[in-house]
């Protein structure tokens, strides 16, 4: 990023919507924290990084010293923070980069809470300090080549072999898993489908990463191929027992993305209000023109929605009272509108939108993949449609 979008550091938005007043101290402090992080440690190389499809690996220690590694879960070097909090911290990355809070997601949300919620008590002592630490990353293998809408369709089995289990089969889209230590395989067995934590080191595991996206560059997603993938018995996690399992770490996901899609919904806001300000066109600012302000105000009032719809489910998430349908409204409203404001951002920032001189087309870029990932557009609607109706319409 690069002249007026860069010299800001205050943003606009913050100043007309005054979301400091309905948070805590603490909370406000993992906001400020998260900010300063995304300001001082990925923003000054993003561009770049999104250009080269280059991941930063030497972050992910400070994201974990910093607290951010499964920072809503307790013990075993967790932060043990509440749900707005996480939130907040994932607004503040995606702000920065979808990349980012996505690491914080995959690591935190899914692979760290699968080996939590469902593991061995040796399982959680063997892996989870490493992980709260960035020592060591995690990835979560449900996603198939064939399809991510319906893991009930999954087609990677595990068979019991002796002592052991043997794994067979290939996931797609699978975040970080070429640099990953551990891997949460999801496969059908003969008693459902069950969770799996393999060494990615394991004889039969190879990750490759897909280097054609033009969405997420600087963060890493890849294909796995598991070639009779073999590991002891105890490496099943015990608690989780069909597809209860992988969709409650979906839950924690999502939760994230409600808010982190915010985060890049305010980033493109700020952008183009900054330029709204400061570009002449027939003589004067194009801020001045009421078609631009009424754009501008549009935009804004679908971040403060999107940003109380947040806050109102992380409320309901500390209170234990979060519904898969109230995570499915945040998360296809919060996608769907960051996807609008970038794109009217795009069009007030004319054709310098299309630079990487303001982060808005990194942005639009991102939110393509984030759209896609934890559920389509489409699947929320039908889960809702479902909720509404108690019809099921998937197939
Ligand atoms: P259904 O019959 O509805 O449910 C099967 C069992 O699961 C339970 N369940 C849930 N539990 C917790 N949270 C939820 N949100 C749950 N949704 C369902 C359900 O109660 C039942 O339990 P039980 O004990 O009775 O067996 O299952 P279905 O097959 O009809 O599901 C339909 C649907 C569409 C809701 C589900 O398939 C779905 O959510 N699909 C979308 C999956 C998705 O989001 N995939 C993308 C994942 S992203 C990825 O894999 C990449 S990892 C991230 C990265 O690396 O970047």
């Amino acid at each position: 990023m690069t002249g007026e979008a860069s010299s800001r550091r205050v943003s606009f938005v913050d100043e007309v919507f005054d979301l400091d007043g309905l948070l805590s101290d603490e909370e406000r402090g993992w906001q400020s924290k998260a900010r300063s992080f995304a300001t001082e440690r990925i923003l000054p190389t993003i561009e770049q990084d999104f250009e080269n499809q280059y991941f930063r690996r030497e972050l992910v220690p400070e994201l974990g010293a910093a607290g951010f590694l499964g920072m809503h879960l307790t013990g075993y070097g967790c932060a043990g923070a509440g749900a707005v909090s996480y939130g907040l911290a994932c607004l503040e990355l995606e702000a920065a980069d979808s990349g980012w809070r996505t690491f914080v997601s995959v690591q935190g949300s899914l692979a760290m809470t699968a080996i939590h919620r469902f593991g061995s008590d040796e399982q959680r002592q063997r892996w989870l300090p490493g992980m709260a630490s960035g020592s060591w990353v995690g990835c979560f293998a449900l996603t198939e080549p064939t399809g991510g809408s319906d893991p009930a369709g999954m087609l990677t089995t595990a068979r019991r072999d002796g002592d052991d289990w043997v794994i067979d089969g290939a996931k797609r889209w699978i975040g970080l898993a070429s640099i990953a230590d551990v891997a949460v395989v999801w496969a059908h067995t003969d008693a459902g489908v069950r969770g799996f934590l393999v060494p990615t080191s394991t004889t039969g595991f190879a990750a490759t990463p897909i280097d054609t996206k033009l969405s997420m560059r600087a963060s890493i997603q890849c294909d796995i191929r598991l070639d009779a993938v073999r590991v002891p018995y105890s490496a099943m996690l015990p608690g989780a027992r069909g597809l209860s399992g992988p969709f409650s770490c979906l839950n924690e996901a999502r939760f994230g993305i409600v808010w982190g899609a915010m985060g890049a919904a305010r980033s493109c806001l700020d952008a183009a209000i900054g330029r709204a300000r400061a570009r002449e066109v027939f003589g004067k600012p194009i801020g001045a023109t009421q078609l631009i302000q009424a754009k501008l105000a549009d935009m804004l009032v679908e971040y403060e929605k999107g940003v109380l719809l947040a806050l109102h489910l992380g409320r309901l998430k500390e209170r234990g009272a979060l519904t898969p349908a109230q995570i499915s409204v945040g998360k296809l409203n919060s996608v769907r509108e960051a996807l609008r404001i970038a794109s009217e951002a795009r069009a007030i920032l004319g054709g310098d939108g299309v630079t990487s001189e303001f982060p808005v087309m990194r942005h639009l870029a991102n939110l393509e993949s984030v759209r896609t990932y934890e559920g389509t557009d489409e699947i929320h609607q039908l889960i809702l449609g479902r909720a509404l109706t108690g019809l099921n319409a998937f197939a």
